[in-house]
């Protein structure tokens, strides 16, 4: 059978006619050619100025044609920025949008992947509706959001490929049709050859043999990473030579099934595709396609040029072996078309690029020169009325012919023309510094919206439900109550599940879900690996196709392993989409005080300032624990809930509501009242405090005692400063290093919220030691504040104030 016909048959699976086939492969042809096109106009876009970075997908557009043919409604993909093609086969862009996000076009009508804040080539389709709501996933062709650090689409992707085999085996799923087929859906990934050399690609390819998952990843192999070649990057040069030991056996029934292709081939590209995305979809056996051969004609990006590093011998290899110039070939050696025919699709698809190119251009730059507009006309107006006139139309001329198409310079000229004028009073000027003041507010949106979820479901909306106690309720420890706790919450939703380490059979280290794995099963509480950032990974894959997974890392130590991914993907995925996707997932650890340098950590600075975007909750207790984990399960935003690692064996009373109960996210509570001072903590300092305020009575200081109970958010309705009004003296108090969360606390409060005004004394941290907490009770003790620490802060503060009250005495 010729090459043309065995192709024919593989593509149209033979019914359709030599016509039929003819258009299809000219289409894509075409497609190719627009890509191609796209990329040479983009970058051109960058070097004259237009735009300010950029990074294409040439040479892979012939290989991810192939792959879109495959690519289903409800899939999804999780891929990096050399996907332009694949995105515009499969409808998740287009053209125009691709122009529209060069330009970070802030419209979400015309750039809807990220309303401008991603730089080109980050791909997401709109997932939510205006309001925030999930929409039909299974109408449409959908992407996760990209981010730029390499092999980080990896981790999601175990998660997107996961939710398939829960949709598929847990029956109680098969209901949600918008989600899914029952689980007949691939995760598609993506990813760049020298990317594959970092640990979370392996970690994530192990994860998915493991799990029996339908993950299907391209490997788009053009020999280099920027500048550095394979021999760098990869055992024996190759990433199919390396993993030949995940090969899939049918002995185990786990592994990957390897597929490779030249990137220029485009019928054996189509075959491969054909053949291996069939048994991953039916069988859910995840496949590797490793894409050889793949040329990279423009470069790495738009910084610099591979003339650099490529050879004379590799730079002329690229352009004979260019995926288009082959398929023409190819095209043209089958008979398929003819010269004149592909001459016509090239010029065809150079003028359509032009006009998209165009169309973006026009609509970027339209809101934009209005507002220019506006700022110059009351620049006008306030020259004819005032004596600054000349100094004045300078600004504006300068602002009319600046080439700087954006609203930077826009407000710079509106704060000179203010500052020029800063002698004068008018009417003018008045309608200028509102002018000013919209415009600001309409930019915070802008650049600014959607750090957490702005739906009705915001974890914001859901509103307080205070523990109920029987009089005579059963004193339990507090793992009880949050054990009972989770049985509630598995047993009225089949869309929570629960992954972890030691957390299946064994019900978590702290018997937290004990037992619950024998009632609801292995799909609903499931064991891991050792692999934190692929737990993360597939939390955020999961909630990310409509399910609520609840995600624990052992010990809030070890959240290290996942902070990457938390703060790259997690925390900013509302953002980065401007509200397009979310991901409402929870993350369960426990931590702050153990046993020694590595199960004792508290290094909450590190987690608020790197999960803005993630709600971080530090309850001091488990009945506290479960009304965050129900606030959250009632919310689609993501939140960590940090249990207090020594309160597992402490009692509580089980409340009568446990079902219902839910603490308000950023409102602090009032432990203990008093006149003298205010100290603010949270956690396991909490009963520390407590401690430290007995003794602090005994020499008649009285403290007011709050728990902060949520770092992120933090304070929302200025409770701490209603007692610091009172007290006038503030100590911030917790376990972390000096500067880390002691500081944020003391900056919410004294500058956010104003409370320098009611300092009668210097407000004061106290933290743990810079060091890590050594072993040990002594180690705890001297590492960490103590309740003598506290005593002794607090008196120093009384006695500064009023020594003769408060004699020095120790
Ligand atoms: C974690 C991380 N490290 C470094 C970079 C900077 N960087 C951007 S692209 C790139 C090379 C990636 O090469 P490869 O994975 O082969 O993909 P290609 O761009 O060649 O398609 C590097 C080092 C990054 N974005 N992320």
């Amino acid at each position: 059978m010729s090459e043309m016909k065995k192709q024919q048959k593989l593509t149209l699976n033979g019914k359709a006619t030599f016509e039929d086939y003819k258009k299809e492969v000219l289409a894509d042809y075409k497609l190719a050619n627009e890509s191609r096109q796209a990329s040479i106009l983009g970058r051109k876009e960058v070097l004259t100025g237009k735009a300010k970075f950029g990074i294409f997908g040439d040479g892979k557009e012939v290989a991810q044609i192939a792959m879109a043919k495959v690519f289903r409604k409800g899939d999804f993909r999780s891929g990096y920025y050399r996907d332009q093609t694949f995105a515009f086969a499969t409808g998740i862009s287009t053209v125009k949008e691709f122009f529209a996000q060069l330009y970070a076009d802030t419209n979400i009508e015309f750039e809807p992947a990220s309303g401008g804040r991603s730089m080109n080539g980050h791909f997401a389709n709109r997932l939510l509706n205006d309001k925030g709501e999930w929409k039909n996933l299974m109408e449409m062709k959908n992407t996760s959001a990209d981010i730029s650090p390499t092999a980080s689409q990896m981790l999601r992707l175990v998660g997107l490929a996961y939710a398939s085999k829960l949709y598929r085996e847990n029956e109680q799923l098969h209901g949600m049709t918008t989600f899914s087929d029952k689980g007949n859906e691939v995760a598609f990934g993506t990813i760049g050859n020298a990317s594959c050399a970092e640990g979370m690609f392996f970690e994530a390819l192990n994860a998915a043999a493991v799990l029996r998952i339908p993950m299907a990843v391209s490997i788009w192999d053009n020999g280099f990473g920027i500048s550095v070649p394979s021999k760098y990057q990869i055992a024996k040069e190759s990433i199919s030579n390396v993993l030949v030991g995940f090969e899939y056996e049918e002995k185990w029934r786990q592994g990957f099934k390897i597929h490779a292709a030249k990137g220029w081939d485009y019928p054996g590209l189509v075959s491969m595709y054909e053949e291996g995305i069939k048994d991953v979809r039916e069988n859910h056996i995840p496949a590797i396609f490793d894409v050889q051969e793949v040329t990279q004609p423009l470069g790495h990006s738009t910084s610099g040029s591979h003339e650099r590093y490529k050879t004379k011998e590799r730079l002329e290899w690229e352009k004979e072996f260019c995926c288009i110039l082959q398929m023409r070939k190819w095209i043209l050696a089958n008979a398929i078309a003819t010269e004149e025919e592909l001459n016509f699709i090239e010029k065809d698809a150079k003028e359509y690029v032009k006009k998209m190119q165009l169309e973006a251009w026009a609509d970027y730059i339209k809101p934009i020169k209005k507002e220019n507009e506006e700022a110059r006309n009351l620049f006008s107006e306030i020259a004819k009325t005032g004596r600054h006139s000349e100094e004045i139309n300078a600004v504006s001329e300068s602002l009319k012919r600046s080439l700087d198409n954006n609203r930077k310079i826009i407000s710079e000229s509106v704060n000179d023309v203010l500052m020029i004028t800063s002698d004068e009073k008018s009417e003018e000027r008045e309608k200028l510094i509102e002018w000013k003041n919209n415009f600001k507010k309409e930019n915070n949106r802008r650049y600014g919206s959607h750090l957490y979820s702005e739906s009705n479901e915001s974890a914001m909306n859901v509103k307080e439900v205070k523990p109920l106690y029987d009089p005579d309720s059963k004193l339990v420890d507090g793992r009880e109550v949050l054990n009972a706790f989770f049985d509630i919450a598995f047993e009225r939703d089949p869309r929570i599940f629960a992954i972890g380490e030691d957390l299946g059979f064994l019900g978590d280290v702290n018997q937290g879900m004990a037992k619950l794995q024998l009632k609801y099963g292995e799909l609903r509480l499931t064991d891991t690996g050792i692999r934190e950032a692929t737990i993360v990974g597939q939390g955020i894959g999961c909630a990310l196709r409509g399910l609520k997974p609840i995600v624990e890392i052992q010990y809030l130590d070890y959240l290290l392993y996942g902070l990457q991914i938390i703060s790259d993907d997690l925390a900013c995925l509302q953002y980065r989409t401007a509200g397009g996707q979310k991901a409402p997932l929870i993350i369960r650890t426990r931590g702050h005080r153990l046993e020694g340098i590595w199960h004792s950590g508290s290094p909450m600075g590190t987690v608020i300032n790197s999960f803005r975007g993630v709600h971080v909750c530090v309850p001091r207790d488990m009945t506290r624990a479960a009304g965050f984990y129900n606030t959250l399960l009632k919310s689609d935003d993501p939140g960590l809930i940090i249990e207090r690692l020594n309160a597992y064996r402490l009692k509580e009373r089980l409340p009568e509501n446990l079902s219902e109960i839910s603490v308000p996210l950023g409102v602090p509570e009032i432990l203990t009242e008093g006149n003298d001072i205010t100290i603010v903590t949270y956690g396991a300092c909490i009963d520390i405090a407590k401690d430290a305020i007995t003794k602090l009575n005994r020499v008649n200081i009285s403290c007011e005692l709050i728990d902060i109970q949520t770092l992120l958010p933090f304070d929302i309705n200025k409770i701490i400063l209603g007692s610091l009004k009172k007290t006038n003296r503030i100590l911030f108090l917790d376990e972390d290093v000096p500067g880390g969360a002691s500081a944020f606390m003391m900056q919410n409060v004294i500058d956010r919220d104003g409370g320098y005004n009611y300092l009668d004394s210097p407000p004061k941290c106290l933290s743990a030691k810079p060091h890590r907490p050594a072993y040990g009770t002594d180690g705890d003790y001297f590492s960490k504040p103590n309740a003598e620490d506290i005593f002794e802060t607090v008196y120093e503060i009384m006695n500064e104030a009023d020594p003769k009250e408060f004699p020095m005495f120790f």
